[in-house]
């Protein structure tokens, strides 16, 4: 049993929860933020058979589109108390899918 942890841009995610719904997948979706731009994107959780996994990657990546974007002027990023600027303007790739497959050791349903 495998946990995929997929992090799915928002524009992507209505198709990739039809296709794997329609694939037979069980998929809980939460609505979570990029940690760097702030910016709304979805995370899959996906319980699944071993064996199921590459179907499951394969429908994530023919799903998920990589963008180019522009850091705004005058963005600014903080990690902790450290704040960071780019220079202006940055063109940044974000996804297609950012994709963690986990091992599960045990799974119940009561
Ligand atoms: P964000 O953290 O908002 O990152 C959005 C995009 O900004 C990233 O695209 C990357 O192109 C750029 N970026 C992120 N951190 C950066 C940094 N320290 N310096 C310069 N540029 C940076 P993606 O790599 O495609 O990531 C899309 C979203 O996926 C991320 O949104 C985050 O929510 C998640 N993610 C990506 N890698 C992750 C990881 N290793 N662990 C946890 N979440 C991750």
């Amino acid at each position: 049993m495998k946990l995929i942890l997929a992090i799915i841009n928002n524009d992507d995610a209505g198709e990739v929860s039809v296709a794997l719904t329609k694939s037979g997948f069980t998929a809980t979706k939460l609505a979570t933020t990029g940690g760097f731009l702030k910016a709304g994107n979805t995370t899959f959780l996906i319980g699944t058979e071993d064996e199921k996994v590459d179907v499951a990657l394969s429908i994530i990546a023919s799903y998920s589109q990589k963008r180019q974007g522009l850091v705004p002027d005058g963005f600014e990023y903080t990690s902790g108390d450290y704040i960071g600027s780019l220079p202006n303007p940055t063109e940044i790739t974000v996804g297609g899918a950012t994709v963690f497959v986990m091992n599960i050791e045990r799974f119940e349903k009561f």
